[in-house]
């Protein structure tokens, strides 16, 4: 949580929603790369209640009404849902947006900039790297019961609102297009992942071939399911609800599985420098096969099982090579808050890409004994 003050107008901004009350503070809050994400708390007839304001990255959204008609329909729909099961509160287990005062989901401001405002969940809060089983396994299963929620999501398709976001060889091809530029002679003190990146062009196109031949199908899927986007219960340990639903669109439930490895099964921070630490934790994959099994398990199909651990080294190295692309760049995508931090990103995601291959063996071994137990 950063205490660094807003950059931005926020009680204008807040004034554009419906919300009743005395608008009291604003401030940063959450460890996104994208989005400006504030905390607005309002004093509603003596009872403060916080709110939860963000700003869509411009550069990164490039049709951000389009994005929030998805992000309307996604939340409309698993309401829905909620509702008919009869859960409690539904307004916990699914984002809420708070419409404008015009009835908008979300507010452009006079630079152009669009703001939308959710509910804020309470007593439940996202961790930036998980300390336990539990937390891996409900997270897990909160992310598999979102795709099965999204699964009978009614027509049209949704909008891709980031276009070949989990394409492999395109972000592959980027790297090479950012190392032969390297416009911010970058590439030198990057030698040595930039040979670990390219080694590994083979991995590439293993799932797009897949889903070519027919044998992965596309899905809704989340796209971005590091661990800090899905919100545990304080009290019950919970995974209570999946945020951060910018890059809910059609993809294969496996870019999803895979980013839960990625995030969980690393024991630090997803920008450790010290990386004798970094190795990838074979209880916490075990955890989050079981999760996700116990909910997206009966709408999975084989080959998507077969590949739970190919997935995670896939979606790790893809990662990887976007921070590395960025710090190429000169740091254009993902916030940075030092110099080289996402080539420090890069190398923490590398590392993770070797221990998954070296413990592959072992990974297979869990997903067979998860799926006979199943
Ligand atoms: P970004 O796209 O920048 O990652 P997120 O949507 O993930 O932004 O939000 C950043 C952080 O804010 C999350 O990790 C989470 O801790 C918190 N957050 C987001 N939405 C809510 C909400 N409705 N209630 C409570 N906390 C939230
Ligand atoms: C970004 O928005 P955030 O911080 O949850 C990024 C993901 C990356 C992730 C790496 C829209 O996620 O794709 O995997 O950083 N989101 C977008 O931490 O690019
Ligand atoms: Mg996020």
């Amino acid at each position: 949580m950063s205490a660094s003050p807003p950059q931005h107008d926020l009680p204008s901004v807040a004034g554009q929603f419906q919300i009743y009350g005395d608008f009291c503070e604003a401030a940063p809050y959450g460890s996104g790369h994208i989005n400006d994400t504030y905390a607005v708390v309002f004093n509603q007839s003596g009872r403060p209640m916080r709110y939860l304001f963000q700003r869509l990255n411009a550069r990164v959204f490039q049709d951000p009404a389009g994005l929030m008609d998805n992000v309307a329909r996604v939340t409309a729909h698993i309401r829905r849902q909620l509702e008919a099961a009869g859960a409690d509160p539904v307004s916990r287990r699914v984002l809420t947006l708070v419409p404008t005062r015009a009835g908008q989901c979300f507010y452009a401001d006079a630079e152009g900039h669009h703001w939308r405002c959710y509910l804020f969940i309470e007593q439940a809060r996202s961790y930036d790297w998980v300390e336990t089983p539990r937390q891996a396994f409900e997270a897990a299963r909160a992310f598999g019961r979102f795709q099965q929620q999204l699964a009978d999501l009614p027509a049209p398709r949704l909008r891709d609102t980031i276009p070949n976001f989990h394409h492999t060889r395109s972000r592959f091809d980027a790297l090479c297009r950012a190392l032969a530029r390297d416009p911010c002679n970058r590439a030198a003190g990057v030698k040595a992942d930039i040979e670990f990146a390219l080694r590994r062009e083979p991995i590439v196109d293993v799932l797009a071939g897949l889903h070519a031949r027919g044998l992965l199908p596309e899905r809704v899927t989340h796209n971005d399911c590091k661990l800090n986007n899905v919100l545990l219960d304080d009290a019950t340990g919970e995974g209570v609800c999946v945020i951060d639903l910018d890059t809910v669109m059609p993809g294969l439930a496996l870019y999803d599985f895979g980013d839960m490895c990625r995030t969980a099964t690393c024991p630090t921070a997803e920008d450790e420098r010290d990386l004798a630490r970094v190795e990838m934790r074979l209880d916490m994959f075990a955890a989050l096969v079981n999760g996700y099994l116990d909910s997206a398990g009966g709408f999975l199909n084989p080959v998507e099982k077969d590949h739970l651990v190919f997935c995670a080294r896939l979606i790790t190295f893809e990662i990887g090579i976007r921070f590395l692309t960025d710090h190429l760049e000169g740091d254009r995508y993902f916030k940075v808050h030092r110099p080289g931090h996402s080539a420090d990103r890069a190398r923490v995601q590398f590392k993770m890409v070797d221990s998954f291959e070296r413990h592959e063996e072992a990974m297979r071994k869990v997903v067979e004994a998860a799926r006979r137990a199943g």
